[in-house]
């Protein structure tokens, strides 16, 4: 018997959907690396493992992080920023696995935005129940480069909203090898994820994770 179609691993043509103007959602573009992208990251983690952080307002993130990259996202009592430093070893954070900095440029190049070189690569990890309440990402310097994001693991409901935090926002299902390009008139959307529900995944488990590649320096 033939099993290849529910092997999550078989190459797949990768589906587009436009979810906004300059915003493309590539179901499973990332499948053919995953096993690279999970062998790099245990080498991340390893070095600059995942830990919750602390909002300006006080509040522990129901995400864990971590980075890779010339710089890394984080946050504490004094604000949201980037870092060259992991604030957990004060050593720079791990260097960017090939890996993810060419999925980064390669699909960044498939959704219309040539010339991407991300510099910094944050981690999300999200056991269930863990959320990401809407935001903006606007600690980067250049909001003309694309945000690209790897999904991993358990799917998720991504929220994506307007300009403005009170605009309606689409629900976008996410799951394991989808990968999303933002940019352009899109990249300062107000944007979220529901909480994680338990549905374990064959490989990660009650787990998921995300990679965001971006350009922040
Ligand atoms: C849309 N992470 O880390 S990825 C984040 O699934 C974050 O972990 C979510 O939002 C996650 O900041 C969503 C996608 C993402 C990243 C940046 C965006 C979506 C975006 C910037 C503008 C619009
Ligand atoms: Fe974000």
């Amino acid at each position: 018997m033939n099993l290849d179609l529910f092997d999550d691993a078989a190459p797949q043509p990768a589906r587009s959907e436009s979810i906004g103007p300059r915003s493309v959602v590539l179901r499973g573009y990332a499948l053919p690396a995953a096993d690279a992208l999970l062998q790099s990251l245990d080498e991340v983690i390893r070095q600059s493992p995942f830990r919750r952080m602390e909002t300006p307002g006080g509040h522990l993130m129901s995400v864990a992080l971590s980075n890779c990259g010339r710089l890394g996202w984080t946050t504490d009592r004094d604000g949201y920023r980037y870092t060259p430093v992991d604030p957990l070893s004060d050593q720079p954070w791990p260097g960017m696995p090939p890996a993810f900095a060419a999925l980064g440029r390669e699909a960044a190049a498939a959704a219309g935005f040539a010339g991407f070189e991300p510099d910094a690569c944050l981690l999300n990890r999200y056991e269930p129940g863990a959320r990401m309440s809407l935001h903006q990402d606007r600690n980067e310097r250049d909001f003309s480069a694309p945000i690209v994001s790897v999904s991993l693991g358990m799917p998720a409901m991504f929220l994506f909203g307007g300009l403005a935090r009170s605009d309606p926002a689409a629900r976008v299902p996410l799951f394991h090898g989808d990968v999303v390009v933002w940019g352009g008139a899109d990249r300062l959307r107000f944007h979220g994820v529901l909480p994680l529900k338990d549905r374990p995944h064959p490989r990660l488990g009650s787990l998921r994770l995300n990679l965001t590649l971006r350009k922040a320096g």
